[in-house]
C-alpha cells in the first residue's frame, strides 16, 4: 500500500528535501502552502520546482484552523510532518507575537485537526536545539532541561510540550525531533551560514566588499539538512512515538565557518568580515552541541555529510549563482 504523507512547510529547505526523500521511498506526497505562494509559484516554489508534477499542494495557512481542517478532512494521511514555522530567531525578537502565534497555534491546530479527523496519522513536530538555549550541560541530549532564550525558542518548547501532551492524552503517535542547526545550498539567506557563503562568493566575484556579522564566537552544531530529513522519516517508522536529538556532535564557531568558507574561495575572512554590534541578539545562545546517541542506536541514523563537505557544497552553489548560472535543482 502506497503511504500518503502531508508536509507543512514543503516549500522550505527541510520540506523540499523531505518531499524528495519520501517520493524516492514511493510515498504520495502532499504539501500545505499559503495561497499567496500558489499565486507566485516562480518565486515561492524555487526549492520544489523540480517536484511540482509529483506533489499535491493544498492552500491553507497555519493561522487558520478551518483551512487546515478542510485539507485534513478531505484526505487520509498516514504521516504528517509539521515543519512550517517562523524559524528565524532574530526576527522572533522583532515580532515575538507573530512568531508565537504562528508557531504555537499552528502546531496546536494541526494536532487538534488530526485528533478530531485522523487520530491514527503519525505526527512529526520540528523541535529545535534552540529549546536548550542557556545550556546546563554539554553536549545536549533528550533529557537536558530546556532554557529557551528567544520567543522562537519559547514557541518551540510550547510546540514540543503540545506534541507530548497529545501523545500522552490521546494516545496518538506524536514524536518530536530536536534538530540542531542544519544547512544546505537551499538555506535562506538570512541565516548566518548562507549569509557567509553567499557573501564569500559575491566578494570573490567583486560584487560585494564586506560582510557585516554579529557574534562571531557563537558555537553551533551544523549538519546537512538532507541528512536530517532522513531522521524525521525514521522517527515515524519507529515502533513507538519518542523524541530524538538529531546532531553531528561537533560544534564550531561562526568565525570558523567564515574561515573555511572564505578559504574555499582563496580569501582570508579577516580582510572582509566586519563585526557589527547591531547584529547581536538581546539574548544569545552561546553554545550548542548535540549528543545523537539515541538516534544512532535506536534509529540507526548517521549523518553522511561532514562540516567541510557542507561548506564546500554551499560555496559551490553560491559561486554558480553569483556567476549567473541557472538556479534549477538548488
Ligand atoms: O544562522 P542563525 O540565524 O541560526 P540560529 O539562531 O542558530 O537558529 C537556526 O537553528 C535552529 C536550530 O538550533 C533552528 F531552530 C532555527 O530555526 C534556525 O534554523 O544564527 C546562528 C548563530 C547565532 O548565534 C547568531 O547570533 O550565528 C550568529 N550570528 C552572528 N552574526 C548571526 C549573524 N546570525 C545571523 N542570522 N546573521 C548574522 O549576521
Amino acid at each position: 500500500m502506497q503511504k500518503k504523507a502531508l508536509i507543512t512547510g514543503v516549500t522550505g529547505q527541510d520540506g523540499s528535501y523531505l518531499a524528495e526523500h519520501l517520493l524516492d521511498l514511493g510515498y504520495e506526497v502532499h504539501g500545505l502552502v499559503r495561497r499567496v505562494a500558489l499565486e507566485d509559484p516562480q518565486r515561492r516554489f524555487n526549492r520544489i520546482e523540480h517536484l511540482l508534477d509529483r506533489v499535491t499542494l493544498h492552500a491553507a495557512t497555519l493561522e487558520s484552523y478551518p483551512s487546515i481542517f478542510r485539507v485534513i478532512s478531505a484526505h487520509k494521511f498516514d504521516e504528517c510532518y509539521h515543519l512550517a514555522a517562523q524559524s528565524f530567531v532574530a526576527e522572533s525578537f522583532s515580532d515575538g507575537f507573530s512568531t508565537m502565534n504562528t508557531n504555537i497555534n499552528g502546531t496546536h491546530y494541526m494536532l487538534a485537526a488530526l485528533r478530531d479527523l485522523q487520530p491514527t496519522c503519525r505526527f512529526y513536530f520540528a523541535g529545535s536545539s534552540e529549546m536548550f538555549g542557556k545550556v546546563p550541560e554539554v553536549p545536549q541530549k533528550e533529557s537536558t532541561p530546556f532554557h529557551p532564550r528567544s520567543p522562537y525558542g519559547i514557541s518551540k518548547v510550547a510546540g514540543f510540550d503540545l506534541t507530548r501532551n497529545y501523545r500522552e492524552a490521546y494516545g496518538m503517535f506524536c514524536a518530536s525531533g530536536i534538530l540542531f542547526n542544519h544547512e544546505s545550498p537551499r538555506r535562506g539567506f538570512e541565516f548566518v551560514t548562507r549569509k557567509i557563503t553567499s557573501a564569500a562568493a559575491r566578494i570573490k566575484h567583486g560584487k560585494q566588499n564586506e560582510l557585516r556579522l554579529g557574534n562571531l564566537d557563537a558555537c553551533r552544531d551544523w549538519g546537512h539538512a538532507k541528512d536530517y530529513v532522513r531522521a524525521m522519516h525514521l522517527m515515524l517508522q519507529h515502533d513507538k512515538p519518542e523524541d530524538f536529538v538529531v546532531a553531528t556532535g561537533e560544534s564550531h564557531t561562526v568565525r570558523e565557518f567564515c574561515e573555511l568558507a572564505f578559504g574555499e574561495v582563496g580569501l582570508d575572512y579577516r580582510n572582509h568580515v566586519v563585526k557589527d554590534d547591531r547584529l547581536y541578539r538581546p539574548a544569545e545562545v552561546e553554545l550548542l552541541v548535540g549528543d545523537a546517541t539515541k538516534a544512532r542506536t535506536v534509529l540507526s541514523w548517521r549523518p553522511q555529510s561532514t562540516f567541510k563537505d557542507l561548506i564546500r557544497e554551499m560555496i559551490q552553489k553560491d559561486l554558480a549563482l553569483t556567476a549567473g548560472s541557472p538556479i534549477n535543482q538548488l
